[in-house]
């Protein structure tokens, strides 16, 4: 009732450094937000999600437990549910509860990077849910979306948590044209987005109180040091989170407090930081509707359900493959 299969980049390491020198050397330097995600920084993203300042998780809670059944019904009752980016699956039950209510439910594919994280949440899963097979997927799902497994009947892909908004218009594209290409006609996805809102709001989500941001955001000079044997001071840094109204995302990056020399040994290489300057370490887009449905079609994908919580926060959408003519 359980089967996992695990595609880890053989050379993860390798893909890191070559992403880090890139990043480094770049001007202005930016580093990609999936190397934040080490146990510490998974552990701090789970405390951001419980901040006041923070409702994004709430908002996507929210409309999880009050609307599964109208989703899974807009959806054409599919009996698997595909998740990227699954970890413990704490939402997604309120996804399988209403399949399971609807007697569709069948298989559940959790798909994630982190192998021991999957292999739990597939063991509580199949105790929860009497008769679920678990067809798990550890793999970086931007490189291995091909492998998820077809499998019969209706399937919906979710990709919750607003974490689309982590990519440039370019790797959204491509990423969205890839879902497309693997949804069949029935198929469809469910997408998390953050909306645009006052930009204070905004701006108060990413520069929270208790200072577990400016932590989260400085945690990766830690992976650096860490992993590829560098020497980042992480208080000669600030957290800098701003709302770019023109891009319409939230910019987030590392401000370098001093001039400044950095070694990284691993990647024999010293690289300078001035006295202000600021290193992009994440982009977090925001959507109107409008915006989202012009990205749907741009990929080959159609807007077909929308979902937000009552103060119209955040959305989750539902799209499927346009229909050949
Ligand atoms: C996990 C990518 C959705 O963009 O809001 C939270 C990450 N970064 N606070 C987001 C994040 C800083 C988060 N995502």
């Amino acid at each position: 009732m359980i089967a996992i299969d695990v595609h880890l980049d053989a050379d993860a390491a390798a893909t890191m450094a070559g992403d880090v020198r890139a990043g480094l050397c770049a001007y202005p330097k930016e580093l990609a937000p999936k190397y934040f995600y080490d146990d510490r920084g998974s552990r701090l993203f789970e405390q951001i999600t419980e901040l006041p300042e923070y409702y994004p998780t709430r908002a996507e809670r929210a409309i999880l437990s009050e609307r599964s059944a109208e989703i899974l019904a807009a959806a054409g009752r599919p009996g698997t549910l595909v998740e990227l980016g699954s970890g413990s699956a704490a939402k997604t039950r309120h996804l399988l509860d209403a399949m399971r209510d609807a007697a569709a439910l069948e298989t559940y594919v959790p798909v994630d990077i982190s192998e021991e994280i999957t292999q739990r949440t597939a063991a509580d899963l199949v105790d929860e849910y009497p008769g679920l097979t678990v067809r798990g997927l550890v793999c970086d799902f931007e490189q291995h979306l091909e492998r998820i497994p077809d499998g019969e009947g209706r399937r919906l892909i979710a990709f919750l948590g607003g974490t689309i908004g982590n990519l440039y218009p370019r790797q959204r594209h491509v990423f969205l044209e890839r879902i497309a290409a693997l949804l069949g006609p029935g198929d469809h996805l469910l997408l998390g987005t953050d909306l645009i809102k006052d930009p204070a709001r905004l701006e108060a989500a990413y520069n929270d109180g208790a200072g577990v941001t400016a932590e989260f955001n400085k945690n990766v000079l830690e992976v650096l040091n860490r992993e590829l044997g560098a020497d980042f001071d992480l208080d000669a840094f600030e957290h800098v989170a701003r709302f770019d109204a023109e891009a319409e995302r939230m910019d987030i990056r590392l401000r370098s407090l001093a001039d400044q020399e950095v070694r990284l040994d691993g990647l024999d290489l010293d690289v300078g930081f001035a006295a202000g300057e600021e290193m992009r370490t994440e982009i977090s887009t925001k959507f109107t509707r409008e915006r989202l449905e012009s990205v749907y079609t741009g990929s080959g994908l159609e807007l077909r359900g929308w979902f937000t919580d009552p103060a119209g926060d955040y959305a989750l959408s539902l799209a499927r493959p346009v229909p050949a003519a």
